[in-house]
């Protein structure tokens, strides 16, 4: 995400960090280059101008002077500068209505339908009861579609096929929710290649029929400041309440979700980050300002880990790893628990550096060697996932054949394990050491 923007800033950030003292010389340097990215990563030109001019003024400041590291304070300038240029704080739903109307509204191909399914998929899991509409009269294999989503996110549809009437499906859509206690109508609108008259007539004229609290903009945020004029267009036009971001894991430059909140006023509320229904998440601008920034989302991967994994076993886990207790039973249990994570991609991709890491690899090879790695502790006995110095050439013999592997294979899956043993061993005492000294670097930008 932002990969661009977020190796440009990491080396100015990497310059800035080792400055003893901030003139107003090596300041503009900096600060020169840091506009020279965002401009790159397609932010609008006043917004990244008025962006560095705050930073400026800040940094030039009493305070950042007389401080001891007065890189890193310009950096937590930039950072907190750049969380409320993406809006501060996670602009929530206001649904109070029964039912509550959600208009899905966008370009063509922005992501309107997909989006609609996950946002339900999403309120679901929040205990509300939403019902699908497929308000696109005009493809005819748009409600067919929305059909298929909302069969994979196991929610209801209402669909007319053959209805040309947009406020007639719309009616009929209310009586159905009533009659099947549907608390939450989300209407996937048609879209056009660009704004015109008549999508905007009839967007009106459904708006004013079922009285949305919330008229969502979706945006593909590849499509950079591009999306900020179509989102002054919308808004004139239906005055939208926030915008849904999505294909972000795609080559988005970040020129889209820097600008929005400063052009049109309105949040960003939720971001698309993959095809599937629930790659799809709530946008904290703070994670993002922090992602963008090469910090890694500590955050959403700690909630995401939480969602998936039980939390005392985590923590179990980790105190047998930091002891140097770590069985190959434990590590069975881990390499599942990752399966439930997700794929290795989007948990690496959320850690500080961890898109710098992902260059070049290939994960899909590492997701299969996990694979053979289960295989085989599951060919195991739990005696010898206890104690592996027990495994005699005959024990091995026979744990490779179950788990269809050579035996060469089964050993170097088993010294790779001795080695990490070693390794959290000391990884432990490292860690202790850190905490005593009073955490890392990265905790230095978290303080505020
Ligand atoms: N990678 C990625 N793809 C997405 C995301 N959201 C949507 N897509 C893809 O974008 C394409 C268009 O999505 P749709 O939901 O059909 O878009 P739409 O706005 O309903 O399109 P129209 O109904 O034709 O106007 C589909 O192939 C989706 O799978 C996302 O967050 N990430
Ligand atoms: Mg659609």
């Amino acid at each position: 995400m932002f990969d661009s923007l977020s190796s440009k800033l990491e080396k100015v950030f990497r310059d800035l960090r080792g400055l003893g003292k901030i003139s107003e010389a090596n300041a503009s340097a900096a600060l020169r280059e840091v506009r020279q990215a965002l401009l790159e990563a397609d932010v609008n030109f006043k917004v990244a101008r008025d962006f560095i001019e705050r930073v400026r003024a800040q940094s030039l400041g009493q305070e950042v002077i007389q401080s001891i590291q007065p890189g890193q304070q310009v950096i937590k300038i930039i950072h907190d500068e750049l969380v409320q240029l993406l809006g501060a704080t996670n602009a929530g739903l206001q649904l109070s209505g029964n039912p509550s109307c959600v208009l899905m509204v966008g370009l063509h191909g922005s992501g309107k339908t997909t989006s609609s399914g996950k946002l339900g998929r999403l309120l679901h899991k929040q205990g509300r009861t939403p019902l699908l509409v497929a308000a696109d009269v005009y493809r005819p294999a748009a409600m067919e579609q929305l059909q298929t989503v909302g069969k994979q996110a196991a929610l209801p549809v209402y669909a007319h096929p053959g209805a040309t009437d947009v406020l007639q499906i719309a009616r009929e859509a209310l009586a159905f929710a009533r009659a099947h206690n549907r608390n939450t109508l989300i209407f996937d609108t048609a879209g056009r290649l660009q704004i015109d008259e008549p999508l905007v007539r009839e967007l009106v004229a459904l708006r004013d029929l079922v009285k949305p609290q919330e008229t969502l903009l979706v945006l593909d945020a590849a499509t950079g400041q591009e999306a900020v004029s179509v989102a002054t267009h919308f808004d004139q036009a239906l005055n939208i309440t926030g915008a849904i971001l999505t294909k972000l894991d795609g080559d988005a430059r970040g020129g889209a979700a820097l600008s929005l909140r400063a052009v049109t006023g309105k949040p960003i509320k939720f971001a698309g980050v993959g095809e599937k229904l629930d790659e799809f998440e709530p946008f904290h601008p703070e994670r993002m300002a922090s992602r963008i920034l090469g910090m890694g989302d500590v955050v959403s991967l700690v909630e995401k880990a939480a969602a998936a994994v039980d939390l005392e076993d985590a923590q179990r886990l980790e105190e047998k790893m930091r002891k140097g207790q770590f069985t190959l039973e434990d590590f069975l249990e881990q390499l599942r628990q990752m399966k439930k994570l997700g794929p290795l991609e989007s948990i690496v991709g959320l850690l500080p550096g961890g898109a710098e890491a992902l260059k070049g690899q290939d994960l899909s090879k590492q997701e299969k060697e996990f694979r053979h790695m289960e295989a085989m502790i599951c060919s195991m006995t739990p005696q010898e996932r206890r104690n592996p110095h027990i495994l005699n050439a005959r024990r091995r013999q026979r744990i490779a054949k179950g788990s269809g592997v050579t035996v060469t294979e089964l050993n170097t899956m088993l010294n790779k394990f001795a080695g990490m043993q070693q390794m959290m061993k000391k990884m432990g005492k490292f860690q202790k050491m850190l905490s005593r000294m009073g955490g890392g670097p990265a905790s230095l930008l978290r303080r505020r």
